[in-house]
């Protein structure tokens, strides 16, 4: 474990933990995988650029099941209540993104304040939560956090391929400062793992051609 600070060890020993115990892994499948908190963007493809509709976090099955993902909700650092419910069926080791524009659209049909993901660009704490069998009570399954520097335009952050380092994805605006995690000059990557083990080769590749895929 390196340059980690102590922010990081509640999720990652629950991985630890999950990767570690085959029974717990069938029971506890969804982790989050990658934030996007500060869109400068149009990454939900609606033709506009909106901090909060742009907005996105990924969800990752790490079990052997397909897990129903409608007993699954996400939720920010403020209040109670989810943000949203998600849904749809993921294949084991398959991802699943979620846009603040689908936390709106759920929070209109609630008849709740629209606030999207509400992902505070100065830091942050995403929650997944799930409902408890046999009840409308939800419990918490998984914490990720993110900090400053983690949230400017069009940076995402994440887990690294191996579930153990959380990593910064910033090859649409480099982050050149010294905090941990450091630049890694990897894409993000929205409905698709976390595929980048480490500086991308040729800077030159024109970021525009990479937005371009997720659009
Ligand atoms: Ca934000
Ligand atoms: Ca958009
Ligand atoms: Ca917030
Ligand atoms: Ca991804």
């Amino acid at each position: 474990m390196k340059n980690l600070s102590m922010k990081w060890l509640p999720s990652l020993a629950l991985v630890a933990l999950l990767l570690a115990n085959g029974a717990a892994l069938a029971q506890e499948p969804i982790i989050l995988n990658e934030i996007m908190a500060d869109p400068a963007s149009d990454w939900d493809g609606d033709g506009t650029v909106d901090f909060k509709n742009d907005e996105w976090i990924e969800v990752m099955n790490v079990g052997p099941d397909v897990i129903d993902l409608s007993t699954y909700w996400l939720r920010d650092d403020t209040g109670d209540e989810p943000h949203l419910q998600l849904h749809g069926l993921i294949a084991p080791g398959n991802v699943a993104v979620f846009y603040g524009s689908e936390a709106v659209a759920w929070q209109q049909a609630q008849g709740i304040s629209t606030v999207g993901f509400s992902l505070n660009n100065s830091g942050d704490v995403v929650r997944l939560l799930r409902t408890i069998p046999g009840s409308t009570e939800l419990e918490l399954m998984f914490v990720a956090h993110y900090e400053d520097h983690m949230a400017e335009d069009d940076r995402s952050s994440g887990f690294n391929l191996n579930l153990y380092d959380w990593e910064l994805f910033d090859a649409l605006n480099l982050y050149t400062g010294t905090l941990e995690p450091g630049s890694t000059g990897c894409v993000p990557t929205p409905g698709i793992p976390n595929m980048c083990d480490g500086p991308v080769a040729n800077e030159a590749s024109s970021f525009g051609s990479v937005k371009a895929i997720f659009r």
